[in-house]
C-alpha cells in the first residue's frame, strides 16, 4: 500500500449509492478504502471490485477473521478473490490461526493486518492486557502490520516499539475522539477515518483538511 496521504476511509454506509458517491469525492486524499460488514453485507463482496475500479486505491476488507485456521485461510480466500488488497484479521485466535492468514496472504501477494488493541472503551475489558503479547506475535510471524487505537496515542507508541517497522493503522480518529497528527506522531502509518468523512455534508472538503493536518507533521 503506498503511503503517500496517510488516510484510510473508513466506508460503514450500507448504500452502493452512497459509497459509491463518498468515494469519488474523496478519492485523491486517500491511500485505501476500507470496507467492513455494514458495506460488505449490504451490497455484496461485488462493491470491493466496483470501488477498486472507480477509486484507483487499494482496499481493504475489514472482516476482523478469527476462527480455525482453516475457515480463516476460506475467508481470506474469498476477499481476496473479490479484490480485496489486505484482511484485517483478530490476532486473539492465536498463532496457527495467524500463521494461516500469513500463508494465504503471501500466496496472493496480498496484505494482512492483524488488530492488537482495540479503539473502542471495551478494549480495556479484555484487549489491552493482551495487546502488547499480541504485537509481539505479529512482528513474529511478520504480519504486513497492525491495527492500533488512535484514542490511545501512547498505546501506538508502545505497539511501534514491539513491532519496529511494521505498518500501523490506527482508527479511532473523530467520532471516537482521538486526533489524526497525535496518532501520525504517535507512530501509525495510517490513521483510519470513517463517520467524520462519510457523515459529513462535504465528504472531499474534511477528507482534505485531515490530509493537510497529516502532512504538516510528517
Ligand atoms: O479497534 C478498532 N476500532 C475501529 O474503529 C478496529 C477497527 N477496525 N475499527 C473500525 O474503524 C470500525 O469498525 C470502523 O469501520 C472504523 C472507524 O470508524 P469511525 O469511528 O471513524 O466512524
Amino acid at each position: 500500500m503506498k503511503k503517500d496521504t496517510g488516510l484510510i476511509l473508513a466506508l460503514d454506509v450500507t448504500d452502493r449509492d452512497s459509497a459509491l458517491s463518498i468515494v469519488e469525492d474523496t478519492t485523491a486524499y486517500l491511500d485505501a478504502v476500507k470496507v467492513g460488514y455494514p458495506l460488505i453485507l449490504s451490497t455484496g463482496l461485488s462493491i470491493i471490485d466496483q470501488l477498486c475500479e472507480i477509486s484507483h486505491v487499494p482496499v481493504i476488507a475489514d472482516l476482523k477473521v478469527a476462527d480455525i485456521p482453516n475457515t480463516d485461510r476460506l475467508i481470506l480466500q474469498q476477499a481476496y478473490r473479490a479484490g480485496a488488497s489486505g484482511v484485517i484479521v483478530h490476532a486473539f485466535t492465536g498463532k496457527d490461526s495467524l500463521m494461516a492468514c500469513i500463508k494465504e496472504a503471501q500466496e496472493w501477494k496480498r496484505d494482512v493486518f492483524a488488530v492488537t488493541q482495540m479503539s473502542h472503551p471495551g478494549a480495556e475489558d479484555f484487549l489491552v492486557g493482551a495487546a502488547e503479547d499480541m504485537a509481539r506475535m505479529a512482528a513474529e510471524c511478520q504480519t504486513t502490520g497492525v491495527v492500533a487505537p488512535a484514542t490511545r496515542p501512547e498505546r501506538v507508541r508502545m505497539i511501534r516499539e514491539i513491532i519496529g517497522d511494521l505498518v500501523i493503522i490506527s482508527p479511532g480518529v473523530g467520532a471516537q475522539g482521538g486526533s489524526a497528527v497525535d496518532t501520525i506522531q504517535a507512530g501509525a502509518d495510517y490513521v483510519i477515518i470513517g463517520r467524520s468523512i462519510y457523515q459529513s455534508r462535504e465528504p472531499g472538503a474534511v477528507a482534505k483538511q485531515i490530509v493537510d493536518e497529516i502532512s504538516s507533521v510528517l
